[in-house]
């Protein structure tokens, strides 16, 4: 079994670890059993205008439900990523920029960086961006979008960051569910050599959408390209702008408990939602988890190769690496551009100490070979991060052999967009490490195994993963949608906080997250709600019924299998295959391409009209054997069909 594989702490990290086996131990005991005093003293890690004297004031009591961290501090997330560094480090690197073209780089001291986030805030407040205000960021992974995000937490606007590979169709949605009435962009987008159209996109968008209300588009030139359309009176120059701005921009105090920023996941059902993390107890853990689970050191070079539209990205691409005073890496490009070996000579270019990346990035190097990595020494290399879906252990062991060279530690971190930071890991000096468990709880976090009827489980078990107590990284709601905030995530299990993912206990206690068991797909570590591809497919006029489900994938993780019933008269065909391809990366973008369509006269259903989801994920498993329960199927015959037309798909 590979369980019992276990890869011991290491002397060499142990050495010289922020933390010890021991003191794990003890500072976990001690964060569960007296979290007022522990985050009381951990809360001091960061500037405060004003101290807080509270600590925790939390309730997961589903009639009750509160959470509420250091709430009457006073602070500034930019002024605690810029500001303090100022006299101590203020010419040391912050962020290492590198470009999609491997010719272009170029480091960023604190100081720069704090001049141009002061610069900026000052833009936007001349836009007329006032505190609270939601700010939509659409754009590449350029050093300007992370001095937009700052620039928002400066002046106490919430960022509301879109994933650049977006489609105008997903863009419009969320800036009318954010009520946005900014946009921050670039001309457009520059990854793995092609052109992303960004700013006609944008466009798009809000022609698209007739409830959008936005007054400004502040556009950054990335490539230059002349021909990007222009709207007078509402688009504006960053580089105008910025030219004649004033670098002086004293940082607003925010409560502990202001919004810092909002950003949409996937959700089980209907449209994503907008999960808003606030100012004090976000920054606190986000720093606090980069810190401990990288077991990062004063002058380490840190590189997490996720983007600015993802949570990881904000977190520790962002605002954990910078309190912390880090050296954090931007990366424009992709793994595989120019070559498979990017990511190696990314790592010696810049002496990276510590990566962080996800299992489908490995698995497509793993695909190319070892060969990948050759011409690369990767020597700097220190400790191994994992994230966004679970690690098999082939790709594990692939990371830890052939990209760390059998020297780094693997920390696979569990977590999602919710959590605001990473809640189970092995801290690298702390905890034996098992190919494909997430191992430990970090510290305030008390992770339980439920059954489906909400009772603990004891012991080495499989069950829902539940949190029983607050965090301070915790999101607060859903952007304009408390009463969902608290159906979506308290309702399930009264008293606790559903993860939406399983996963399995082993006799020592460490946790192996086994994937989400509601309808949210994990391909290629982007979530996914099989409703959304669901509704994006009915909205097409050939098509009657659609149902979506993933399947396992070597490269992705999970697939996205469709089953699709079109309407009376429309005869299938692969024309109309490829018709439905597009028009799904049309309507949320190329992530959620579908990878098979399988035309289904009928769908399962039960008798009173759900469709059955466990039947149609083994017919796309190819594990037709294994069907379990059919026997409340309205119409058994319709599954014998989906089987016998599978094979000829
Ligand atoms: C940070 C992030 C969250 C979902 C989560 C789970 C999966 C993330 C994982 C993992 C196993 C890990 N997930 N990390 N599964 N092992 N180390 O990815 O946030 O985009 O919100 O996704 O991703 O299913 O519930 P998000």
């Amino acid at each position: 079994m590979t369980d019992k594989k276990v890869y011991p702490v290491q002397p060499d990290i142990a050495k010289n670890a922020l933390v010890t086996a021991e003191q794990y131990e003890h500072m976990y005991r001690q964060s569960v059993e007296n979290p007022n005093e522990f985050w009381g003293e951990h809360g001091k890690r960061i500037d405060w205008i004003k101290p807080f004297t509270k600590v925790k004031n939390s309730t997961y009591d589903y009639n009750n439900l509160s959470i509420k961290w250091f709430e009457d501090g006073v602070l500034n997330a930019s002024a605690n990523c810029l500001d303090r560094h100022l006299a101590d480090r203020g010419d040391q690197t912050a962020i290492i920029f590198e470009g999609d073209d491997p010719s272009v780089s170029r480091n960023v001291t604190y100081r720069e960086l704090h001049e141009e986030v002061c610069k900026f805030a000052n833009v936007l407040k001349e836009q007329g961006v006032k505190k609270g205000d939601v700010v939509t960021i659409y754009m590449p992974m350029i050093v300007e979008t992370a001095v937009a995000m700052l620039a928002c937490a400066r002046i106490g606007a919430i960022h509301s960051v879109v994933f650049g590979g977006f489609s105008p169709e997903a863009v419009a949605a969320r800036i009318v569910n954010g009520k946005s009435r900014f946009v921050v962009t670039a001309d457009e987008g520059l990854r793995g050599g092609r052109a992303i159209p960004l700013k006609k996109n944008v466009d798009a968008a809000l022609k698209h959408e007739s409830e959008a209300n936005v007054d400004c588009v502040i556009v950054v030139k990335r490539t230059g390209n002349d021909q990007v359309p222009w709207t007078e009176g509402r688009d504006v120059c960053y580089e105008d702008l910025m030219a004649h701005a004033s670098a002086e921009c004293d940082p607003e105090p925010m409560n502990a408990e202001d919004p810092l920023f909002m950003l949409y996941t996937s959700g089980s059902t209907g449209a994503p939602k907008g999960v808003l993390h606030t100012t004090g107890g976000y920054m606190v853990y986000a720093s606090m988890t980069h810190q401990y689970v990288f077991d990062y050191h004063d002058g380490d070079v840190y590189w997490c190769t996720a983007d600015f539209g993802w949570v990881t990205g904000h977190s520790y691409i962002l605002y954990g690496p910078l309190a912390n005073g880090a050296i954090t890496l931007l990366f424009e490009g992709v793994p595989n551009y120019p070559d498979s070996s990017r990511m190696g000579q990314v790592v010696d270019k810049h002496k990276v100490n510590i990566l962080y990346t996800a299992p489908t990035a490995i698995r497509a190097l793993m695909a190319e070979g070892a060969s990948c990595m050759d011409g690369t020494t990767r020597d700097s290399l220190r400790v191994l991060g994992s994230v966004g879906e679970p690690i098999n252990p082939e790709a594990w062991e692939w990371y830890h052999r052939v990209i760390g060279n059998s020297k780094c530690p693997i920390v696979d971190t569990w977590w999602q967009t919710e959590t605001g930071g990473i809640l189970i890991a092995p801290l690298p000096g702390a905890v034996d490490l098992k190919p494909g468990s997430a191992t430990r709880p970090f510290f305030g976090v008390q992770p339980a195994l439920v059954d489906n009827e909400g009772n603990l489980l004891e012991g080495a078990t499989e069950g829902n993963l539940v949190i029983l107590d607050s965090w301070p990284g915790q999101m607060r709601t859903i952007f304009g949608d408390h009463e969902r905030f608290i159906q979506t995530y308290f309702s399930t299990y009264k008293g606790m906080y559903f993860t939406g993912d399983g996963a399995r206990r082993d006799e020592d206690g460490d946790y192996w997250i086994t994937g989400r068991v509601d309808d949210v797909l994990n391909v290629s570590g982007h979530r996914l709600g099989t409703a959304e591809v669901e509704s994006a497919l009915v909205a097409h006029d050939k098509v009657a019924e659609a149902a979506v489900v993933g399947y396992p994938h070597e490269i992705k993780g999970q697939g996205i299998y469709v089953y699709v019933t079109l309407i009376q008269g429309v005869e299938p065909s692969d024309e109309l295959k490829k018709e439905l391809v597009q028009w799904v990366r049309k309507e949320i973008g190329p992530i959620a391409s579908p990878d098979v369509i399988q035309w289904a006269p009928g769908l399962p259903k039960t008798r009173s009209g759900k469709i059955m989801r466990r039947i149609l994920r083994k017919i796309a498993a190819n594990e037709h054997d294994q069907l379990g329960d059919t026997s409340t199927l309205a119409d058994p015959s319709v599954v014998d069909e989906l089987i016998g037309s599978r094979a000829s798909n």
